[in-house]
Parts: structure tokens; sequence; C-alpha cells
């Protein structure tokens, strides 16, 4: 598609805002305001709306200034000589700046009473219980990194991390950082297929996986997949090195796999950091967008690392006696910026957990609360409302009372969503700050501020610092109060991405075409009266199912390359659960019999494609799709008819309006 075709398809996109995402039919209206409790304030290091005012003005007036201050934080090798460098869309930040990201998180720690500090404290699915301090995590990191180096990987080469929830994960991710390398980590629940897609675009020359990792009491056979992914010889991979976590049987390629533990005989501890310059890239985190293909996000060394730690400090408060416990999956955004890397520079206990909320029942992540008395708890909407479907009594029968803040983010969480974590998780005493912020954006950027921002159920309230945003119409002026427009944020951040992988061109058109000179999100938001952002969701052919990323056309280049398919249109439709479901549009070649079994086959087919996240919850079988006479598919019919509501709106441009009537009647699913 062209530029401008493009533009204008977001561009009609965006008049037709509507909640995508919560998609959970209001019930409630709530219009309480929650003010910080004075007892939280009062110990906070910003605990009034005019410190927050105060210094958000100083950070849009005098980035550099303010910046610099906060930059002083982080341990320099060599001191930074300029704060910023902007010229649209590239941003450098910290430039003559040399320091290193594992040693922010680790070595620092070692000299006061942080060295015998939990750093991790993790519990796996089956049960097993670790504790592991800055030291042994220090020490684990530099033998680790000395195991990377014996394999010749180098400062700048690519290592794809594809693991389950253990410690080692973490430590791959150091490591990586302690020589320069940079990591890309693909989640453990995407297919041989996207790995492969990833090793390819990347160029990795190092897999670090493991034998399997246990979800829900099965076993996920990640080495299986990755096994399958290098397959057929064409890919860069030269090593693969293999954590035993399961111990079940798994091949291994002599001269390509390596058991960790093995190479860990032939290591010693001794691994200095090296000094990197502020813009080093960091790694590489693919995300879905409106095409086919993933982009690799790219993140860089100085700028990510000050706002993960800066908004640890500020927006999850954190402080040395905190047990802060992040439930994200280390292969996502946040599983990176506030699992690892924030909360390690902080020096505070990062909780991880491997498995699955309701193993072996559903009081999983109560009892862990309880049993670590967890201060600090960090989820995502989609499994609060999880957890209210499962009912009140699991949690009541544990003690919640070391909680102190609550934070939730990866899609708008609803105001009874909201209430309930409130009330039944957070006591009614618990600030909530619920942040909005994207892989783009390496951390929170729009966010309460937990001893000054008096909540609304629903709202993200207010940027962070440095975070210029604002909501816009099409054509970049400023849209009144309660109006829905874009999101977009008017000035470079330090932790923004720097580019995408190998895709310079994809980089400027995608974020920075929309407006001259600023970032588009591509999510919808509108203002309120206080100048709260709630935000709507996406406005582009993303989708956020249960706080996970998916392209719809990722599914529908999934589905056309099953040989029962001509042409297929996905769209997201809402899902009291997962804030969207996945409705598959389908028209079969002549010939196909469209039924109950293909529906399943082609379920499957894009669970192998993908993964499972991706999995359809519906496929809806049809002789034809809509199009308009230029032939564009009619989403925004099709988004109707998955959500069962009546046909609204403009279709005197459908090719044929019978279409319609047969799609609407038809499913796969009976
Ligand atoms: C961190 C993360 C980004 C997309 C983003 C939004 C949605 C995330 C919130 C939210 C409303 C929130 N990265 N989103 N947080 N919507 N309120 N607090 O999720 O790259 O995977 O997704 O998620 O649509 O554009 S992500």
């Amino acid at each position: 598609m062209s530029q401008k075709a493009a533009s204008q398809k977001t561009a009609k996109a965006a008049k037709n805002v509507k909640p995508a995402t919560t998609s959970t039919k209001s019930l409630l209206v709530e219009n309480r305001v929650f003010k910080p409790a004075a007892e939280f304030s009062k110990k906070a290091r910003i605990s009034s709306m005019a410190q927050y005012r105060k210094m958000h003005e100083e950070s849009l007036r005098h980035p550099e200034k303010f910046f610099a201050r906060e930059a002083k934080e982080l341990a320099w090798r060599k001191p930074f000589k300029k704060v910023l460098d902007w010229k649209c869309p590239n941003a450098k930040w910290f430039t003559g700046g040399q320091l290193n990201v594992s040693e922010n998180c680790l070595d620092r720690h070692l000299d006061g009473p942080r060295k015998t500090k939990a750093a991790i404290i993790w519990e796996g699915e089956p049960g097993e219980k670790r504790v592991i301090t800055y030291q042994q995590l220090h020490r684990d990191v530099c033998r680790f990194s000395n195991v990377l180096k014996r394999h010749k990987v180098r400062k700048g080469d690519r290592v794809v991390i594809y693991m389950p929830m253990v410690p080692e994960a973490a430590v791959a991710m150091l490591a990586c950082t302690r020589i320069g390398a940079v990591h890309s980590v693909v989640f453990g629940g995407f297919s041989a297929e996207s790995i492969k897609d990833r090793v390819l675009d990347s160029g990795a020359t190092v897999v670090i996986t493991a034998d399997g990792g246990y979800r829900r009491g099965a076993v996920v056979p990640l080495k299986k997949n990755v096994d399958d992914a290098l397959k057929g010889g064409d890919t860069p991979v030269k090593t693969v090195i293999v954590l035993r976590r399961t111990g079940q049987d798994v091949h291994i390629e002599e001269g390509r796999d390596y058991w960790w533990h093995r190479e860990l005989e032939y290591v010693d501890a001794n691994c200095p950091a090296v000094a990197l310059d502020s813009e080093a890239p960091l790694f590489i985190l693919y995300t879905s967008g409106s095409t086919g293909k993933p982009k690799g996000i790219l993140h860089s060394t100085a700028g990510y690392l000050l706002h993960a730690q800066m908004t640890c400090k500020y927006v999850f408060d954190l402080r040395d006696d905190d047990v802060y416990w992040c439930t994200a999956d280390i292969g996502w955004v946040t599983g990176h910026s506030y699992m690892v890397y924030g909360p390690l520079a902080m020096g505070a206990t990062s909780l991880m957990y491997e498995g699955a909320p309701n193993w072996p029942e559903n009081d999983r992540f109560w009892r862990i609360i309880e049993e670590y008395a967890v201060t600090v708890f960090y989820t995502a909407p989609t499994a609060i409302r999880a957890f209210m479907k499962w009912g009140d009594d699991w949690l009541k029968k544990h003690d919640l009372s070391s909680l102190r803040l609550l934070g939730t983010v990866g899609e708008p969480i609803n105001p009874e969503a909201w209430m309930w974590y409130h009330k039944l998780v957070g006591g009614g005493r618990c600030p909530i700050v619920d942040t909005w912020w994207q892989t783009e954006t390496g951390g929170h950027m729009i966010t309460p501020i937990p001893g000054a921002t008096p909540t609304k159920p629903g709202t993200a309230t207010l940027p962070f610092f440095g975070v210029d945003a604002a909501i816009v119409d099409d054509l970049g002026k400023e849209v009144g109060t309660n109006e829905q427009g874009k999101l977009v944020i008017r000035k470079p951040w330090p932790s923004m991405l720097r580019g995408i992988w190998g895709d310079k061109k994809r980089y400027q058109d995608t974020y920075w075409s929309e407006f001259k000179g600023w970032y588009f999100a591509g999510d919808g938001a509108r203002r309120d009266k206080d100048g709260y952002i709630w935000i709507i969701g996406r406005i582009d052919d993303v989708l956020n199912v249960a706080g996970h990323r998916l392209g719809t056309a990722e599914v529908e280049s999934a589905l056309v390359s099953h040989p029962a398919v001509a042409e297929s249109a996905v769209v997201g439709r809402p899902d009291e659960l997962k804030g969207q479901g996945v409705v598959c549009f389908v028209t079969v070649k002549e010939g196909v019999k469209a039924g109950r079994e293909l529906a399943d086959a082609l379920k499957s087919h894009v669970r192998k494609v993908i993964g499972p996240v991706a999995t359809p919850d519906e496929i809806r079988f049809a002789a034809a799709l809509p199009k308009t006479r230029s032939g564009k598919i009619m989403r925004r019919l099709l988004k109707q008819i998955a959500a069962g509501e009546t046909l609204k709106g403009d279709t005197t441009t459908l090719e044929d309006i019978n279409v319609i009537a047969a799609l609407a009647a038809a499913s796969g699913e009976d």
C-alpha cells in the first residue's frame, strides 16, 4: 500500500474511533475520584500534584537540564557531553557518554548491603523456589557472559533468547548487555516459524533456549521449536545453548547445540563489563504492526535504562524493602523494562513466577503474594477480569495486606475491573497506576504518580516527565475536551525506539509521517475536563488480545498459507475476558468443503504458524468478502458483523451488498 493510501486509511479509521479494546461493556459509571491516601503520599518521592506539575513543566521546558540531573543516578564510565541531539526521526541521548547496563543492574549494588539482598525471587510452576542475591546474580551473569564469549559472541552481534520464565532468562539478557551483544527475546508462546522469521530478520548467530518450560501443568517443547525453526540450513545461527529445565529428551545437534550447565564448566566468574556508548543498541523486540511482518523495535542503552529506572522510582515508588512482582512474560516489553532492567537498576527485589495464574488452582497469584509478602504488584486488565470471573472466594482465603501499590498495563481497564482490583486486591488502601505505554516507548508514558495523582477508574491520567502528549485531529489540531482523536507525542523522550531493525523507511513511515515531527502512537484517545487522557484503543489494524499485540494482517497471511483458503479478513470483536477476540472471515478454494472440521484445522494452523497467542476464536466461512469497488475489504462492516451489531454507516461503496447478508448468517462453528 502506498504511503498516502496508508495514511488515508488511518485517517478514516480515526473518524471511526470507537472503543476497540474496552469491549467489556461498562455497566458501571464510576465518577468517583480516588485521592492517594495521606499515608502513602507522606512517604512517596512525589507527594503532591503541585510537585508533579512543577517537575513535568521543567521536563518539557528544559529537558536538557531535567534529564541531565536524572541521568546522574546512573553509573557512568564516561560522562556524557550532550543530553539530546534530535533530528527527526533520529534521536541521540547522552552523546559522548559510556556505560554498561549489566553494571548498572548488578555491579554497582555490590558495594553495600544490597550485595546479599534478593535480586530475583523465583517460583517455578511445579512449585520450586529460588532466591538469588545480587552477588549471586552478578556471578551467574559474569559466567554466562564468558560462555557467550567462548562462542564468539562479540559486541553488536544478535542473540535470540527463547526461554521459559526462569532466572536464567534474565541471566542471558544481562549477559548480552555485559558484552555489548544485542538480545532479541522471543516469547515462549510463539511458534517455530515465528522464531525463524525473527532469527532471519535480526541475523542472530546464537539462540539461547531450554529443553522445555512448564505451562498449566504441560510442557512446552521449546527446544523442538528451535530445531524446527533452524531446519533447512539457511540460517545465520551457529550455536544453540540449551538450559536443562524440564529434563525431557531433546535432540542435540553435534557442533551446534551445547548444554548451558556443561558450558559453565569451562568458564570462570571474572568478566568485566564493557563500556558502551550511550546509543549502543541494547535489544530488538519484535512487535506486531499493521502489515503481516512484525517490526523489530530497536532500543539503545542509556536513554532506555534511564527511563526504566526513573519510572520504577517515580511510578512504582520502589524502595529497598519492597517485594515487587510484575506478572508479565519476559518475552514482552513489560518483562524487559519492569521485571529485569528497571527493578534491578533500582536495586529492588523482583519476583518472577514461571507459570499460569490458575495452576494448580485459581488462587496461585494470591498464594504467591501472601507467601512472599509482595508489596507492589503489576499485572494486566485481562488477568484481573479472569480473577473476577473465578470469584472472590479465591482471594479471600489469603492475606494480601502486604500490598501497598497496584499497577496495570496492556489495554484499557474497564471501571468494573478497576474497582474490583481496588477493593478486593488493594483492600481499598492501595493506589492504582494505570500505565499507558508501548514496546516502542520503552517505558511508562501516561500514568498516575501514586503519591500525587487523584485517579479515576479507566484513565491512565497524565503524561510522565518528558512526555509531551497531545490528542489531535487528522490535521494535527488539538481536539476539544472529550472529543476523540489520535494520540501523539510531540517531543523525543530518552527511551523512545531508535528505529525498526533493518528498515529505516518503515520507521519513518509508521511513526513520523502521519504528523511531521511528532510520534504517532496508533492509539485513539480523548482528554476529559481535568486533562486526563482516556485511551480508547488501537486505530490501526492491530488487535489487543489479552494484552498481546496481534496484527490482523499476520493472522490473514497465516490463514491464506493454508491450502484450503482463498481469501481471509481478520477483525477483532469485543471479548469479556480478553478485551478482544479474533474473528476470521474466510473464503475457501473451489471444491473445498467448509465446515466445522476445516474451522478446527484452520485454528490449529494459525496456532502452528504464529503461536497459541493468535488462536482464532471463531472462523466464519463466506462465499465472498465485502469489498469496495476498488477491491478493499470493508473491515468496518466485518467488525460490526463479528460483534453481532446491526450494520451502521455507509455501505454504498460495497461491490455486492448480498455478501453482507450471507456473512452475517455464516458461521463455521455450528
Ligand atoms: C506495554 C505494552 C501497546 C498497546 C498500546 C495500547 C495498549 C497498553 C495501556 C494500553 C490503554 C493502558 N506494549 N495499551 N497499555 N491501552 N491503557 N494502560 O502493552 O506494545 O505490547 O502494546 O497496548 O493500545 O498501543 S505493547
